[in-house]
């Protein structure tokens, strides 16, 4: 049987062959460097260059675990989806996301852009960086993916079908599990937060049953909305970028769900940025400027989104009960009250949780690490309980203030 015609994890080398085999973008001889390069959680991912030619390729792989946990079991269809939506994004938002070149069903194997002149965005801003055009260009993706994909402008068969195409069982578990109840509830002991402040942690986020009442009927909205197509992990581990580009990668969390999922997880790694450099930059001017440009981001993302948002609305909602006085400004404050919900609940999992983000882990002294995750957790509990009143970008601002003052960074 021909090598590619039944499933298996790929190694670099095959992942060579298959380019080679399968996708023409390769000469017959042509001699191909590769590597797996991924560093994520759940998946493989492999780069196959032709040095003589200067072409190249990125495979996604997905396997039947997670490469986090074998206790994650995750579907192989996810890849679908993943190809599926990048091909929707690419057609909403085009150029914010990786031009795709094939899907493969039996090796589970999506072909895209190699995006290698790109940084990853979290590592970027750990390295101090600054990306002008990025709340330009994520709210242009966000708006038009999520709101071009409501029943508001949608044929509403055409979208029960997509929402059909797009049930993504196990991956949407994942998040009900890691974002929505274990940051409360320790319920699988799979939590692992930093020991030296574990009571801390333990005690500010399971013991309070007014946060969890919250959490549960945060949770219930990602059961139940499907609102629009979502990316469904648009944290900065999921966003390649250079000063003048922004693409978004890694959509095999999508579904049709809350749009606010998206514009959260923004906000919240931005603010886990922020975090990382107000504690650890020591240079008081350096901390200063990058702190302040984090700060801008995040305003400009919301305001921008809002901004963005009303204008497409005019121009491409059709659904006529919409036309309702008073009912657009009903539909986006409940977006933006779901974007607050969840900037606070992103930034509990990943402080309490399985899945950290570097922005704490890598703050190598205890003290600046606690700092920092204390004034994420305040934060988020604000945002969560008071989401319903965070409608601007200097509403966020107001609350990081307030947590930052509550934690001054050691000396
Ligand atoms: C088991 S996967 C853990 C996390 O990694 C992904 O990037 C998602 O954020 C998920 O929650
Ligand atoms: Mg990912």
């Amino acid at each position: 049987m021909p090598k590619f015609d039944a499933y298996f994890l790929m190694k670099s080398a095959d992942a060579a062959e298959f380019a080679r085999a399968r996708l023409g973008l390769f000469a017959p001889g042509a001699q191909l460097e590769h590597a797996e390069i991924g560093d994520g959680n759940l998946n493989y991912i492999f780069r196959v260059r032709d040095p003589a030619s200067g072409r190249s390729v990125v495979l996604k792989q997905a396997g039947g675990t997670a490469r986090i946990s074998d206790q994650f079991k995750v579907s192989t269809d996810r890849t679908r989806i993943e190809y599926e939506a990048l091909k929707i994004e690419n057609e909403l938002a085009p150029g914010l996301v990786p031009a795709t070149y094939g899907y493969d069903p039996v090796m589970n194997c999506c072909a895209m852009e190699d995006l290698s002149d790109h940084v990853i965005m979290r590592a970027g801003l750990l390295q101090r960086q600054r990306y002008p055009r990025f709340s330009d260009h994520i709210t242009t993706f966000m708006v038009n993916t999520l709101l071009l994909t409501t029943d508001l402008v949608m044929d509403h068969k055409r979208k029960k079908e997509q929402v059909g195409r797009f049930i993504n069982p196990d991956l949407c578990e994942i998040t009900e599990d890691l974002v929505y109840t274990e940051p409360f509830d320790d319920l699988r002991k799979r939590n692992d937060p930093f020991p030296p402040h574990r009571d801390w942690l333990e005690r500010t986020l399971y013991q309070d049953e007014a946060l969890r009442l919250e959490t549960a009927k945060l949770k219930l909205g990602f059961f139940n909305n499907a609102q629009c197509l979502i990316h469904g992990d648009l944290h900065t581990g999921s966003i390649f970028v250079r000063p003048d580009s922004t693409k978004v990668i890694d959509g095999e969390f999508s579904f049709y769900g809350p749009a606010g999922y998206d514009v959260g997880n923004v906000i919240a790694n931005l603010v886990f940025a922020w975090a990382n450099a107000d504690t650890v930059m020591d240079d008081a001017g350096g901390r200063a400027g990058q702190t302040r440009w984090l700060e801008e981001t995040l305003v400009e993302v919301v305001e921008g989104f809002k901004r963005k948002w009303k204008a497409l609305w005019r121009e491409r909602v059709t659904e006529s009960t919409a036309r309702t006085p008073g009912f657009a400004e009903w539909y986006l404050d409940g977006v933006l009250a779901d974007s607050a919900g969840v900037t606070g609940l992103e930034l509990c999992r990943r402080t309490v949780g399985i899945a950290h983000v570097k922005d704490l882990t890598s703050i190598a002294s205890p003290p600046h690490r606690i700092r920092a995750e204390r004034l994420c957790i305040d934060m988020a509990r604000r945002c969560i309980q008071e989401r319903a009143r965070i409608l601007s970008g200097e509403d966020y601002l107001e609350l990081l203030r307030w947590a930052a003052e509550r934690h001054p960074r050691p000396a």
